[in-house]
């Protein structure tokens, strides 16, 4: 097992990591900006070292400066948490040449899953349903239209190095094609420096779906069930469930074990994320994540499986000692992503927390790296924390999640606390009745209503 493990991040997730690290027996390494050298995990932490200026570029995602801060300290192992350099693969293949543990997968992985034509491709050969689309990259115009004509329009030309809805462009029929076609491209290209774009299907009112996996590149592989993500607001997840309530059991276990059985014949090592799309029945591949998700905790709270701790074992060189038989999801759980943001127009509320009061009790987890007195930086997302809520079934999950929001006081700051408590009244969300498109025409509605 490693002796001490650098974490590469900030806010709640270096916290959780931190925490996962602490009771393993880990001694841990905070590195942070000059914005953050009051963070809770900097305070917690064993050590700590200063890796720049609030600027993002200049901190979290300096290789060199994280490397030194690795070689000072005498760090065995990088945690990177989520965003930042956790889907980089030159850092995961410089730390390896470092004699330092990357806790995530193999640079090939994240390499081959970053390349959305080549995840596509792979994941295709191993069983996973995919978007009907091209077969590869789409060279010009002409190959553009001869694909699109023979799946039907509407279609979505995607840029391959894209993802999380970055670089796509619909097209509704053959006359809009050449123009988003082009368009595609050449933001592709001004964006990533890649202009390899390819195209799908559009799906008008998908439900997003993603399934949580586990490897230990020895063969081994689990899937850890579904959480249904498709409450986002521009592609930002907003409030997430496990399982989703649009799955019936047989269609659960069918796509658990494909991916389960993909991440075996992969050869894959770590947490990941197979996302799809599910739509009429049909479950729809885009994207896998090779990295621990925001959301990851209400897949904890329906298997009883701590994420971090499985992802420091592996990395360790452990083999996977879950068994599938072993993963049995139990109750219902719902996040909510409680961000320091007006909860009308989102627009960001930076600046001191004067008064902190997170919920308690039985089935209720504030994941948050925020104290009372702390100042919310203007420099990095506006996760202020997240509320997670366990229960025997949905409606329990449901009513229990009500009045932790009730209880929920955060001051001196605007936060999205108040958006949940309106959305908790909506039938579609109590029934489960959503698509991906639904909380942007909520929001819509209700901006309408109030200019009226
Ligand atoms: C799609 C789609 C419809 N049809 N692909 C957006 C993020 C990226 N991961 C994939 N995305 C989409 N891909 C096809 N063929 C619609 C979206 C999409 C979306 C997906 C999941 C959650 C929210 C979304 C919001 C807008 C568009």
């Amino acid at each position: 097992m490693f002796d001490k493990v650098l974490i590469a991040n900030r806010g709640e997730i270096a916290l959780r990591v931190l925490r996962a690290c602490k009771e393993l027996g880990i001694s841990t390494v905070a590195v942070h900006s000059t914005a953050d050298a009051d963070a809770m995990h900097v305070r917690l932490a064993d050590e700590s070292v200063c890796i720049g200026p609030p600027r993002a570029a200049d901190s979290y995602l300096n290789i060199p400066t994280i490397l030194a801060a690795c070689e000072i300290t005498g760090a065995d192992a990088v945690h990177p948490g989520y965003g930042f350099l956790a889907e980089n693969a030159r850092f995961a293949e410089i730390l390896e040449a470092h004699d330092i543990a990357f806790i995530g997968p193999s640079a090939e992985h994240i390499t081959m899953m970053g390349d959305k034509i080549i995840a596509k491709e792979t994941v295709k050969t191993l069983g996973i349903p995919v978007v009907p689309g091209s077969d590869g990259s789409v060279a010009n115009g002409i190959e553009a239209r001869k694909i699109a004509d023979s799946i039907g329009y509407p279609v979505l030309i995607k840029a391959s190095a894209g993802g999380g809805g970055r670089g796509m462009k619909v097209a509704g029929s053959a006359a809009e094609l050449d123009e988003a076609f082009t368009t595609a491209r050449a933001e592709a290209r001004a964006a990533f420096g890649n202009d390899s774009v390819y195209i799908e299907k559009y799906l008008g009112s998908p439900r997003h779906i993603e399934v949580q996996v586990l490897g230990d590149g020895k063969g081994n592989g689990v899937h850890l069930y579904e959480r249904d993500c498709s409450l986002q607001r521009r592609h930002q997840k907003v409030f997430e469930e496990a399982l989703s309530p649009a799955l019936n059991d047989a269609q659960r276990r069918e796509i658990g074990e494909t991916c389960a059985k993909a991440v075996q014949d992969l050869g894959y090592s770590g947490a990941g994320t197979v996302e799809f799309l599910y739509e009429n029945g049909a479950f729809y591949f885009i994207e896998m994540n090779t990295r621990i998700q925001v959301e990851h905790p209400v897949t904890e709270a329906i298997t009883g499986i701590d994420l971090i701790n499985e992802q420091i074992k592996v990395a360790a060189g452990a083999e996977l000692s879950l068994r599938q038989e072993d993963i049995v999801p139990s109750g219902h759980a719902i996040e909510c992503r409680i961000n320091a943001e007006n909860p009308e127009t989102f627009r960001p509320s930076p600046g001191t927390i004067t008064y902190f009061h997170p919920p308690g009790g039985l089935g209720v987890r504030v994941d948050s790296g925020v104290y009372q007195g702390y100042t919310i930086p203007p420099y990095y997302d506006s996760l202020v924390g997240k509320l997670i809520v366990h229960g025997k079934n949905r409606n329990e999950c449901l009513m229990r999640l009500k009045r932790a929001l009730g209880e929920f006081v955060v001051g001196g700051i605007e936060s999205t606390i108040p958006l949940f408590r309106r959305l908790l009244e909506e039938p579609d969300i109590v029934n489960g009745t959503y698509d991906i498109r639904w909380l942007e025409r909520y929001l819509d509605r209700n901006a309408h209503d109030a200019a009226a």
